[in-house]
């Protein structure tokens, strides 16, 4: 396997200023002709090197040089990687023209065929699969682009920047020139052709240009591009209001397509969307399709500055574009909808997904310093842990030193290909600061831990809490240096009120919460005239990703969920009450039956998320949305973090417990809850209605588990009949675990109303992949043969496979290796045609030696056997072989 480093970085020995590129589209044979202009950048070449140019998958028609034909073997070269120059030219025009076949694509790179359209998937390098090019960021060219194709089949033609001609030509043929004026790297190039039909609306910037925007799908689905449209236009308006960035080009295109790797493609003036992140109606899309499509839409948009403008030097930088657009949708979303319930959401998310990664076999620094397949580092690092290293510049420098570190970054690299580095630079120079030491959260992987105790001395009244902290060791990091870990914190009295913060040294005290900066290996911080021995609240919204620890006692907890000033505080005290009853009941050394009693702890919380919405009217301030949250027990993957050996049916098991005994014993409360957020009205995206119909949603769930049969009753009906797809999947996915007489039928029922539909049939697959019933792998299993699968469509793949595996862990992880014989071929059948779609799949067998000692042999012997397949792909290969060493 050949390993890319970081250390290796040279830049371009050529610079390719502009390209022509002509395509002559069909679905079986596209040409391509480039043209590209050829200057060589003396400070970097060496006398007597070669010119790579990457190419894959491509059939060389011709190849000229200042219009004289190149011959093979005196000329170039054809390499496994592309084309050799062997006596590149200090200038040229290089002219070259090669055939592909966009319908034998099904990796999804490059050119590929998705139903009747034609698109292309650019990034990371996917470009060579086009022609053959100098394919890295760090290389910016202006393109123009003339697409001709059969007027019948594909009757619109779209490429990036503006269309500066079209017309028609003889044979049925038609043509279209575009021009993107911004130089960029090939990963943002972009072509659609196709039958389809454009939502358009307008933008004016603040500076009062018009923008065209444009959302590109099939006819059918055109009425269901509202809600992308709208998020659209709230994006531009808030990176001008919080950033002060302002769109570039006069138009703005999405196009939607079926079949697609990933979630979106923020190509410049062109994106290339997921039907699932554009198309949305009540019918059809839940409140969190509703959501995702925000905050994808938003994400690509600004990528536009924070990735296009400036882009990344190499493909290690990636988290420079993704961590910080990430950031930057999260912060929309949060100022879109409730700030609280979303970090909630993101947290939440980080930790399933992103700390058990940093604690497996495949972990890796936010900036990586090597490999083999860069697809394999689209990961939850890069893009969530890289967000909240952008968070910490945010908390570190507050919103005004953090705007005034992006005001520089882009003043400095504008139109440049950069490095995490120089952003870093851009927040400390910005500020006058040294951010140095911050500096490892980029190339330390790893989740660090920081232990809390602190001291009271009543006679000087001062407080000193001690923080040390550690990193686990990691693949090639053994041993890790401090990080800069901000501590966003705040003290309370024991009945719950505000205490001032004046640290030793300060003149004064501070009212709310306040950054403490730990940055030593162990450090205290002694607090001053503190009037009663406090409950420190530590890690107020979550401001680093690391995992906090201290012995809070039962009573500390209950103060904090009930009265802490920040949300997130709040909500953290009440699931580390519920972790520690999960983690105690599904403890292996302790024996006996599932729990059906509830322990005071839990009682008192439940009881005190439910009581603002039981009385007479709803409590001031009271926000369902947050309720809703604080009822959803932590996740599986999240307890097995926090766990030394893994046992997975037992940690479902005490989830399962804990859901029915808080189902039966607030069965009243539940059901008037259920009456009280019951929607009559017409429905409405809002987060405020959203939140009503999450915690009448999350009341059903735990009714349901707990065997209430007028609950069960109204699932039925539910999943039968609402009005809409959140509380229609709602019903769904709680009855699909009963043994409900009409389960069956239902189910047949979601299915024939929504058979032409494939977003909601992806639900359908996902709700049954997801069911607690034991017949589930068998059911996974057949639905593998139903006519509305498709092996070869990403999103059906993730709905019915990635669900079992992630999403139903108990199942996946049945001691007799059946779910984990399921992935294996699953994985081994994917790769034989999309290597980065089945290198995804893979994840779930990787952490295999935090198992328990039966399933570890179980789990490894299947990626040995998805290692000795012949043919398999760099992208499986990379993550079995990490995976077992
Ligand atoms: N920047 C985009 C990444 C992406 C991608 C990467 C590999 C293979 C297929 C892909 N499709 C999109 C998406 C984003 O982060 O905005
Ligand atoms: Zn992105």
């Amino acid at each position: 396997q050949t390993v890319t480093r970081l250390a290796d970085y040279r830049p371009p020995l050529y610079r390719l200023p502009s390209v022509s590129l002509t395509f002559w589209l069909d679905r079986q044979k596209t040409t391509v002709e480039a043209r590209i202009r050829l200057e060589r950048d003396e400070a970097v070449y060496r006398p007597g090197e070669s010119l790579l140019l990457h190419g894959g998958k491509l059939a060389l028609e011709s190849l000229t040089l200042e219009g004289e034909p190149l011959m093979e073997g005196r000329d170039y070269r054809l390499v496994p990687d592309g084309l050799e120059l062997l006596n590149p030219p200090v200038a040229g025009e290089l002219v070259s023209r090669v055939s592909i076949d966009p319908s034998a694509n099904l990796e999804l790179e490059g050119l590929y065929a998705s139903g009747d359209m034609l698109c292309t998937q650019c990034e990371a390098e996917g470009f060579r699969k086009i022609t053959y090019w100098l394919d890295r960021p760090d290389l910016l060219s202006v393109y123009t682009v003339k697409l001709i194709a059969s007027a019948a089949d594909y009757p619109v033609l779209l490429a990036n920047g503006n269309c500066i001609e079209h017309g028609t030509m003889p044979g049925g043929q038609h043509f279209a020139v575009w021009h993107d004026p911004f130089p960029k790297p090939a990963y943002l190039f972009a072509v659609v052709a196709g039958q389809l039909v454009k939502t358009a609306d307008r933008f004016t910037t603040r500076s009062g240009r018009t923008v065209d925007l444009e959302i590109w799908t099939r006819a059918a689905d055109a009425a269901k591009t509202g809600h992308a449209m709208m998020s659209l236009k709230h994006s531009m308006a808030w990176d001008e209001q919080v950033f002060g960035l302002e769109y570039d080009l006069d138009i703005y295109m999405i196009v939607a397509v079926g079949d697609f790797n990933m979630g979106a493609m923020e190509n410049k003036g062109l994106n290339v969307f997921n039907t699932k992140y554009v198309l949305a109606d009540p019918q059809t899309a839940t409140d969190l399709d509703y959501q995702g499509i925000e905050a994808v839409i938003a994400h690509e948009y600004f990528h536009n500055w924070t990735g296009n403008r400036v882009t990344c030097r190499d493909w290690f930088q990636l988290s420079l574009k993704e961590g910080l657009t990430v950031f930057r949708d999260q912060q929309f979303s949060a100022d879109m909808n409730s700030a609280a319930v979303q970090r909630i959401g993101n947290v939440r998310g980080l930790r399933a997904v992103q700390f058990p990664e940093d604690a497996g076999p495949t972990a890796h620094p936010v900036r990586p310093d090597s490999y083999v397949e860069i697809n394999n580092f689209y990961t939850a690092t890069v893009y969530n842990k890289g967000a909240e290293v952008v968070r910490m510049y945010h908390t570190l420098l507050g919103a005004d030193g953090f705007r005034r570190g992006m005001d520089l970054y882009f003043q400095r690299h504008d139109g440049q290909a950069v490095t995490c580095d120089d952003f870093r630079a851009a927040m400390a120079d910005a500020n006058g600061v040294d951010l140095s030491q911050f500096g490892r959260w980029y190339s330390q992987a790893g989740t660090p831990v920081v232990r809390v105790t602190d001291q009271y001395d009543t006679e000087t009244k001062t407080y000193t809490l001690t923080m040390t902290q550690s990193c686990p060791p990691t693949p090639g990091q053994p041993v890790k240096e401090p990080f800069l870990i901000p501590i966003a914190m705040g003290l309370l009295s024991a009945d719950g009120q505000t205490l001032p913060t004046q640290l030793t040294g300060e003149a004064t005290a501070q009212a709310g919460t306040r950054v403490l900066r730990l940055s030593d290996v162990r450090q205290s911080f002694t607090f001053v005239n503190v009037a009663e021995a406090p409950i420190p609240s530590l890690l107020r919204g979550f401001s680093a990703p690391v995992k906090l620890e201290r012995a809070w006692t039962d009573a500390e907890l209950a103060t904090l969920a009930a009265h802490d000033s920040d949300a997130f505080a709040r909500w953290e005290a009440g699931q580390t009450v519920l972790t520690r009853v999960l983690l105690a009941d599904a403890d292996p050394a302790s024996i006996g039956p599932a729990r059906t009693d509830l322990p005071e702890t839990v009682a008192n919380l439940v009881a005190a998320t439910l009581a603002p919405f039981t009385g007479e009217t709803v409590g001031a301030g009271a926000d369902p949305a947050f309720a809703a949250l604080c009822l959803a027990l932590p996740g599986e993957a999240y307890l097995a973090e926090l766990v030394p050996v893994v046992y997975p049916d037992r940690l479902h098991a005490a989830r399962n417990a804990l859901r029915t005994a808080i189902g039966r014993r607030y069965a009243d409360d539940l059901l008037k809850i259920i009456a009280r957020f019951t929607d009559t009205g017409p429905f409405q995206p809002t987060a405020e209605a959203a939140g009503r119909r999450a915690l009448r949603n999350t009341a059903l769930d735990l009714l349901v588990a707990g065997g209430n049969s007028a609950a069960i009753a109204l699932a039925a009906d539910q999943a039968k009949a609402a009005g809409n797809m959140t509380d229609r999947l709602a019903a769904l996915t709680a009855l699909v675990d009963t043994d409900h007489p009409e389960r069956s039928a239902i189910l047949e029922a979601f299915q024939a109303d929504f058979a032409e539909d494939a977003l909601v049939l992806d639900k359908w697959f996902t709700v049954q992949a997801l069911s607690r019933r034991a017949d589930t792998l068998a059911q996974v299993t057949a639905l593998l043969g139903h006519p509305a699968y498709d092996a070869k469509n990403p999103n059906k793949v993730r709905a019915l496979v990635g669900s079992f595996t992630t999403g139903n862990r108990a199942q996946f992880h049945a001691l007799d290796g059946s779910g984990y014989g399921f992935l294996a071929d699953q994985v081994i059948a994917t790769d034989g045609f999309n290597g980065k779609l089945a290198a995804r799949l893979v994840a779930p067998l990787a952490p295999w030696k935090k198992m328990d000692p039966a399933r570890q042999g179980l789990m490894r012997a299947e990626l040995d056997r998805i290692r000795k397949t012949p043919g398999l792909s760099k992208d499986v290969t990379e993550i079995v072989e990490k995976a077992l060493a």
